[in-house]
């Protein structure tokens, strides 16, 4: 039994992310020659697709930070923040051997296009919006390849073109008004981060929901998508209760609110601040930032108070930094990002610029993100995209005029999910009412099932990385031996029906390990 990291494709399921993507992948395959060329147009590109990394679309509101989140995930500056017509256009960062842009035209012709003079994507283009369906951009950013990034225009704003480009990239209008292969042109998006800032609003959830069933080809489908509560510094302490004035206290408290309202379509809500993440991760904090934040830690403590009330006061008041300077400061930090700052050269007078970067990255809860995209998307890459692609293959075989068709393609998806890797899609279902608490598990019972449920590699699933097979088909029999008791005796009708999905996932484990 090999114990690759999920990382690195398995090589029996080569060039799928897992076992069962390469089930969907065979059934595509096999069913291709049965239908017509137009369905068939869509199997390819399904099939495409799942050899891909995982997409996912950074969407929310107008104005949410999205783009800026964009180049912290990215380590790079390159998304458009603010203004320009480029911010209404679906963006997506893919991996590539050399940094370039592509601008794909409505009729799919593509044109090559430079880079700004800073290394962005130009905020503006020379060729009319209506004729653009998106942008590519590839860049050899090392996140990007086994993450597709995908920026997305603001939802709720006036311009209803770019609100309509963003639905149609979630799939939110329903699968069946659209053709799905022109959706699938600007490649639909298999997981979300949905930012959010401080209030979380009905067609918020609205857009959770549809997106949810749009990748999921049963009633509930793996958990893909992590909402992210951004802008956390905004957060007047004042306003929530319980942060002694705190402004990450308050945010962590807000995020657990908002994930009461938004579970379990999402895995969690996330505090961050994201121009601090994108600062820092992209190279735009320099020694001079650092220097004349410095300067700014020796003024007396009346003249740190004032400036520190208000972005006017920051820029305008009488010290030892050049006003110009401040604004650079303001631009890239915020007023909390350079109390932060001032804070951390009080406890640390001779820090370097390098470590102060590392503390202000610290603050903007970028790692805690990166590490639940880990866990909650690439860990569970193969059950998110083989979900998609299945709902992608109903949605197909729904649009065909031919009823015969319709059965062939729906009769086939029944038998895959028979086998016995879709049971993956069932553990993954158990595993999302367990984390969200619609299933009441003890600690230790639930802390076992986001093991098991959520990694692809046996050994961490069985929670013994580098122990021999025999080891492992043992502990493996032996723990599905247990569930199916406490599926029996010790359990509430709920924990019950998630007891005998973990015994099964156990059963498959043990029936792999012991060929
Ligand atoms: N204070 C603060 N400002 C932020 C944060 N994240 C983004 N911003 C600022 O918010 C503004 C909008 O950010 P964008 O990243 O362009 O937002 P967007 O959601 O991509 O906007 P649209 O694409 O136009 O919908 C910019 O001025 C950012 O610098 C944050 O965490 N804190
Ligand atoms: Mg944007």
């Amino acid at each position: 039994m090999s114990t690759v990291s999920s990382r690195v494709p398995d090589p029996r399921f080569a060039p799928w992310p897992g076992p069962l993507s390469a089930a969907v992948a065979r059934l595509c395959e096999v069913l291709e020659p049965q239908v017509g060329e137009r369905t068939a147009a869509g199997f390819r590109e399904v099939l495409r697709r799942l050899a891909a990394p995982l997409q996912v679309a950074v969407a929310g509101r107008i104005k949410s930070g999205k783009s800026t989140l964009v180049n912290a995930l990215i380590g790079r500056r390159v998304a458009p923040t603010d203004v320009g017509e480029c911010t209404h256009l679906v963006t997506r960062f893919q991996y590539g051997t050399v940094d370039r842009i592509e601008v794909v035209l409505a009729d799919g012709r593509r044109r090559a296009h430079p880079f700004d003079a800073s290394g962005m994507i130009p905020a503006d283009l020379d060729i009319g919006m209506d004729q653009i369906s998106h942008l590519e951009a590839y860049l050899t950013s090392a996140v990007l390849r086994d993450l597709t990034v995908i920026d997305t225009p603001g939802l709720g704003s006036m311009d209803d073109a770019s609100v309509t480009r963003t639905h149609n990239l979630l799939a939110v209008q329903g699968a069946d008004e659209l053709d799905p292969v022109s959706r699938s042109a600007v490649a639909g998006a298999e997981a979300v981060l949905y930012v959010v800032t401080q209030s979380v609003r009905a067609d918020d959830r609205q857009v959770l929901a549809a997106f949810a069933a749009a990748t999921a080809s049963r009633d509930a489908g793996p958990v893909n998508a992590i909402a992210v509560l951004n802008k956390a510094d905004t957060i007047p302490p004042e306003s929530v209760q319980g942060s002694d004035g705190d402004v990450w206290t308050a945010a962590t408290s807000l995020a657990e609110k908002q994930a009461e309202t938004l579970k379990p379509r999402v895995a969690d809500v996330l505090p961050m601040v994201g121009l601090l993440a994108e600062t820092a991760e992209s190279g735009r904090f320099t020694s001079a930032d650092a220097d004349a934040l410095r300067a700014l830690a020796g003024c007396d403590e009346a003249t740190r108070l004032t400036m520190l009330m208000s972005a006017d006061l920051f820029t305008t008041l009488e010290v030892p930094v050049p006003a110009g300077v401040r604004m650079r400061l303001l631009e890239r930090l915020d007023l909390h990002g350079v109390r932060v700052a001032l804070e951390t050269i009080d406890a640390e007078p001779d820090i370097t610029a390098g470590a102060l970067r590392r503390r202000l990255l610290d603050a903007s809860g970028l790692a805690a993100l990166r590490e639940r995209v880990r866990t909650v998307f690439r860990a569970r890459a193969d059950g998110i995209k083989a979900a998609a692609a299945l709902a992608s293959l109903t949605a197909l075989a729904q649009t065909s005029g031919d009823p015969g068709e319709r059965q062939r393609v729906h009769d086939g998806i029944e038998v895959l999910l028979q086998q016995p890797e879709a049971h993956q899609l069932r553990l993954l279902e158990a595993l999302t009412l367990v984390t969200s608490g619609a299933v009441a598990m003890p600690d230790d019972l639930a802390a076992e099932i986001v093991r098991v449920g959520g990694s692809s590699v046996v050994a961490e699933q069985l929670g013994m990385p580098g122990r021999p097979v025999s080891e492992l088909a043992g502990y493996a029999l032996e723990r599905a031996g247990w569930w199916r008791s406490f599926a029996s005796f010790g359990a509430t009708p709920a924990q019950s029906r998630v007891a005998h999905v973990v015994h099964r996932a156990y059963f498959l484990l043990w029936q792999r390990l012991k060929r």
